[in-house]
């Protein structure tokens, strides 16, 4: 079962990306205009702005379950979010400047959570938060 929901999160992940790449070839036709943010990002994601040194907002509300981050990272270094589920640490894929990303993490037990970059040096400047989930 839980096997089995990995793999139709994989498929689903996979026609996101297809998706996205779509979308990103569509708004080179525009020529320029790089408009992340905003309303981009899947319907039911969750925003987390990312920049030196922060996440915004620190404190992240969410559902058990599925949960879907659209990470943006509006610095001008690379960064990642980091969920310390215990027995079950998750952490993005780094999000280059002026670029986002979905990530879907699956956390079926309500609770706080950890969050920081894992970004050397970036959570001791401050780079961290707390995701609270709520059933
Ligand atoms: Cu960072």
């Amino acid at each position: 079962m839980k096997v089995w929901s990995r793999g139709i999160a994989r498929v689903t992940m996979l026609v996101a990306a297809a998706a996205l790449l779509m979308l990103a070839l569509a708004a080179c036709g525009g020529g320029g205009g790089d408009s992340n943010g905003g309303g981009g990002g899947e319907a039911g994601a969750i925003t987390v702005n990312m920049s030196e040194f922060k996440f915004d907002p620190g404190t992240i509300q969410a559902k058990t379950g599925e949960i879907t981050f659209n990470l943006v990272n509006k610095g001008t270094v690379a960064h990642d979010m980091h969920i310390e589920i215990p027995g079950n640490p998750q952490t993005s894929p780094l999000v280059e400047p002026g670029k986002s990303a979905t990530w879907k993490v699956t956390i079926n037990d309500a609770g706080d959570y950890e969050i920081w970059c894992t970004v050397q040096g970036h959570r001791e400047a401050g780079m961290e938060g707390t995701l609270k989930v709520g059933s």
